[in-house]
């Protein structure tokens, strides 16, 4: 396999409504995309999901833009034979940058699958048809509002929602989402707004509304709190933001800090991490499920694939398009099927198209590399 160009796009994305965190509102989504092109005419695409802000992770659109223009790319052209596992095992002299080395690690394994003409999900070790899904909703102006939105989330199919929370919107919605919908399955997830001392508040919480799983209420490196947090709890504790590689997984295991892993491809960096974490945490009985950062269909694509890998077995955070942009760059879009599922790609690669037309109207920047 040898490449004959490599495109890095910038685009912006409206949202079909805010999404709000702990870290603030998401109005639209700007994000970088990777087109790898091969001699042979075949592509692969990759997306970062670093955001405009560093909040988070450290990461942003601007710094993944540098490390993507004047290392990654360059160190790409230089491999005698790209794929996906020379390309990270060279990208691992720099640190961190996870995002933008997964941007291009994954469009090196839509490359190598379209060129076996096998897709993604295959190529990844993918046996489901489906993968089963929730949807992560973000804060609302009021607990009205909240119980409104799940209740039309519910209605279209979701079996599985999470809530996100912060000090001042956490008992209240959450005990207003559990009275109206008594048998939900209803995760949380605080993207690490909580102090230490509030462990106990949120354990009384979290028991009396039945929440299944409670996902980085502390700091990223808080190990502690979250092991005791999970000590004796009637809930998983989930950690995202706080399992970078396989040490961070490892000191989590050992403290018993993780009951629950979310696996973002973005966040430890490729396809390749994200199997290997998945199966550590499966021999240690932890289950693992696939997060998401609201990618567009390119990135969705990648997560759906790698959902359909046996070590995920929780409903994985990877919503249908609708639920995120009015006008996705790929098609077809995913939709919602029975049970709360969306269905694995089956063509070669991702199985998506990227419609150029759609890409152009919200692309705001391009650049192009050669060899
Ligand atoms: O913490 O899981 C998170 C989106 C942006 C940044 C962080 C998170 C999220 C989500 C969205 O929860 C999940 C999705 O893509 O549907
Ligand atoms: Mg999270």
């Amino acid at each position: 396999m040898r490449l004959a160009s490599v495109r890095l796009d910038e685009v912006e994305l409206p949202l079909v409504e805010p999404f709000e965190t702990s870290f603030g509102v998401e109005l639209y989504r700007r994000f970088l995309l990777v087109r790898l092109e091969s001699t042979n005419g075949l592509e692969g695409w990759g997306e970062c999901a670093a955001a405009t802000d560093p909040l988070y992770s450290s990461e942003s659109v601007a710094t993944a833009r540098w490390m993507l223009a004047e290392r990654l790319i360059p160190l790409l052209f230089r491999l005698p034979s790209p794929s996906p596992e020379s390309f990270d095992r060279a990208a691992a002299r720099f640190r961190g940058n996870r995002m933008a080395k997964a941007a291009v690690e994954i469009a090196l394994h839509d490359l190598r699958a379209r060129s076996m003409g096998r897709s993604l999900a295959r190529s990844l070790g993918g046996r489901r048809a489906r993968v089963r899904v929730g949807v992560s909703v973000g804060i609302q102006p009021t607990v009205a509002k909240l119980v409104d939105r799940v209740g039309r989330y519910l209605e279209s199919g979701y079996a599985r929602v999470k809530l996100k929370v912060r000090p001042g919107w956490d008992s209240r919605p959450v005990a207003a989402v559990r009275r109206e919908y008594p048998d939900l399955d209803l995760w949380v997830d605080a993207n690490q707004a909580y102090p230490p001392r509030a462990l106990e508040g949120i354990r009384a919480w979290a028991e009396k509304y039945g929440v299944a799983q409670v996902e980085q209420p502390f700091a990223e490196r808080a190990v502690r709190a979250h092991a005791a947090l999970a000590h004796g709890a009637s809930f998983r504790v989930c950690l995202d933001e706080s399992i970078v590689d396989s040490s961070s997984l490892e000191d989590a295991l050992d403290a018993g800090a993780v009951t629950s892993l979310n696996v973002k491809v973005a966040r430890v960096g490729g396809l390749g991490t994200s199997l290997a974490l998945a199966r550590r945490a499966a021999r240690a009985r932890v289950p693992s499920w696939v997060g998401g950062m609201l990618e567009s269909g390119v990135g969705r694509a990648h997560n759906v694939a790698l959902a359909s890998a046996p070590p995920f077995t929780l409903s994985s955070d990877l919503s249908a398009s609708d639920r995120y942009y009015r006008e996705d760059i790929t098609d077809p879009p995913f939709v919602l099927g029975p049970g709360s599922t969306l269905a694995v790609p089956r063509g070669p690669g991702i199985g998506v198209e990227v419609v150029e037309r759609v890409l152009r109207k919200h692309r705001r920047a391009s650049r192009t590399f050669r060899p």
